[in-house]
């Protein structure tokens, strides 16, 4: 018996809670980071970081329309995903997603079992779209 090609199901591929901040929009570096805890989704090939991170994660699962509206969308065909270099930011664990369009993001967790899923998570979301 076989079972169909995984990458044919889109599906959630993971959601939680990270800190993240915008670094550049569209090749302009921003002055300021401004880091917060973010709802974030990764589903078909789109990592979304709502604007809070309590709303979604309880009341937005049964209640889909309680969902607070995405602050960004980052489409991972042609993104590209690493640890961000120490000079980036003084935290631990830290990775620097950078989209097609210029923009840049930073992505960061204390836990690294955590940050180390979503690394592989995303990386995987972006393999499998240059395979297209
Ligand atoms: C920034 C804030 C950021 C920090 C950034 C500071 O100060 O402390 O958290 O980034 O460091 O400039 P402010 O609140 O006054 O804007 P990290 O936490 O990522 O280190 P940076 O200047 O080295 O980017």
């Amino acid at each position: 018996q076989t079972s169909p090609p995984e990458e044919k199901i889109k599906t959630l591929d993971k959601a939680g809670v990270l800190h993240r901040t915008k670094t550049v929009d569209k090749g302009k570096r921003l002055r300021k980071k401004h880091w917060s805890a973010s709802w974030t989704v990764l589903e078909g090939g789109v990592l979304t970081f709502f604007k809070d991170s309590k709303t979604s994660a309880t009341s937005g699962l049964k209640q889909p329309s309680k969902l607070s509206t995405p602050e960004y969308t980052v489409e991972l065909r042609g993104a590209s995903l690493a640890l961000a270099p120490k000079d980036k930011s003084s935290r631990k664990n830290v990775l620097e997603l950078r989209s097609r369009d210029g923009s840049e993001y930073l992505i960061q967790h204390d836990s690294e079992a955590i940050i180390s899923t979503w690394h592989q998570a995303i990386a995987q979301g972006i393999q499998e779209l240059s395979a297209d």
